[in-house]
């Protein structure tokens, strides 16, 4: 089977929820990935950062394989041998109290969202169906109908109402609007440090701790939502330690198993996930020991390898080097360590032709908000491997 063949079938028996790149791959090994036709390709964007360890790193394998063996599932009716040390060594690591398993990234925000109204209503006495949680215009933060119930796109909502209430959207990086729109029954405010689908954008210095202030000035909770920032890719382990902040609440998940196996988790103190009693939330997959056994690794190599020091420097250097492009179609570039959005012109005519152009030269990217080209390689990469990416960028910037 070639491509066609593979792109026929998927058209024919999967859903079409989405619209990839033609490009079938079949292996993948650190920055590297080989696709059905034996055609080598670098990735530029890392599965949107759940492989910041890079595709199949030996030790998540490894470990992978061994723990398959032992034990993979209990559901959580029982216990098992590997939750309590994911449990002890993620929270030595990020500072916090406790932690709660979940798989995919979006349950990890549902899961924030279901802890911070429960703390609302216990803890901060909001009356019964008033809390109110203020989230960002720009937000991604999932698929799930609660989720998408506050989403600034409307295709994610089209079609999919009714929807869940309860949530206040104001602009990403405004201050004075999320001031403005407090009243006394918000329980929390959720936000991307950094937003990804957004179009990698950073908001204005200062924001996330003026932001910080506020929530405890106002008895409110600090979510962020550290999916795709976190776990190294900007350069810190999460990226509000840029402002110097510690969110009440941190969802955490893609890098959390380097691309093995879905595993995500929410972050917080024994006060807030305190609200949650036996039987009030659950996952028959969350906390599994061979989730908790790879992201165990995962953390470890993140740590071992100094991904998050590699982040910052060699981000900054390919800031630089991006800077030095001459090419017309550039309005300007944006980003935090090793994640970079190259904003492109209106009149260059979108991001997607440029991405194609350089999958044809073996690098693969993904476009975001039509015109931003998003670079967020494994953070394995070396500095040799960057220039390899930067000749094929600069190609296609000056050449198209
Ligand atoms: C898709 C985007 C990126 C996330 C943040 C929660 C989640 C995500 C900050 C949910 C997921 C993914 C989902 C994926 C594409 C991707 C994405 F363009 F859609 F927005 F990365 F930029 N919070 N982001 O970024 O995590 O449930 O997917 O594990 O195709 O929807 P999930």
């Amino acid at each position: 089977m070639n491509t066609t063949d593979y792109i026929a079938l998927e058209n024919k028996y999967g859903a079409h929820n989405y619209k990839p790149l033609d490009v079938v791959i079949k292996r993948g090994k650190g920055v590297w990935v080989k696709d059905v036709e034996g055609k080598k390709y670098m990735d530029f964007l890392a599965a949107y950062s759940a492989l910041n360890q890079g595709h199949c790193h030996p030790r998540l394998v490894k470990v992978m394989k061994k723990q398959s063996k032992k034990l993979a599932l209990t559901s959580r009716a029982f216990r098992n041998d590997q939750l309590p040390l994911l449990a002890k060594e993620l929270c030595k690591l990020t500072g916090y109290d406790m932690m709660l398993p979940m798989n995919s990234g979006a349950e990890a925000v549902e899961t924030a969202i279901k802890a911070a109204r429960k703390w609302g209503y216990k803890i901060k006495k909001v009356p019964r169906n008033k809390a109110e949680i203020i989230v960002c215009d720009g937000n991604f933060h999932g698929r799930t109908i609660t989720i998408i119930s506050f989403s600034p796109e409307d295709q994610y909502k089209d079609g999919f109402q009714p929807l869940t209430k309860g949530f206040k959207m104001v602009p990403y990086g405004d201050i004075a609007a999320f001031e403005e729109a407090i009243t006394e029954n918000t329980v929390a405010f959720l936000v991307e440090p950094i937003q990804g689908e957004g179009g990698v954008i950073v908001p204005p210095k200062g924001y996330l701790k003026k932001a910080s202030q506020l929530c405890k000035e106002k008895n409110i909770l600090l979510i962020a939502d550290e999916i795709q920032s976190g776990l190294g890719r900007t350069g810190k382990l999460f990226a509000y330690e840029h402002e110097h902040v510690k969110p009440d609440m941190v969802t955490i998940g893609k890098a959390l198993s380097g691309g093995m196996y879905p595993v995500s988790a929410v972050l917080s103190s024994s006060e807030i996930l305190g609200v949650f009693n036996p039987g009030d939330h659950g996952s028959t997959y969350g906390g599994n020991p061979l989730a908790c056994a790879i992201a165990r690794k995962a953390l470890k190599i993140i740590v071992d390898e100094k991904l998050s020091e590699r982040s910052a420097k060699l981000g900054k250097y390919l800031m630089e080097r991006l800077k030095k492009i001459d090419s017309k179609h550039v309005d300007f570039y944006r980003g935090e360590g090793l994640w970079i959005g190259i904003v492109l012109k209106k009149e260059s005519g979108g991001a997607r032709r440029f991405c194609e152009a350089l999958m044809e030269r073996g690098l693969l990217c993904k476009e975001t908000h039509v015109n931003v080209i998003r670079l967020a390689p494994p953070l394995v990469i070396t500095k040799k491997e960057i220039d390899w990416a930067l000749e094929r960028i600069e190609n296609v910037l000056t050449m198209l």
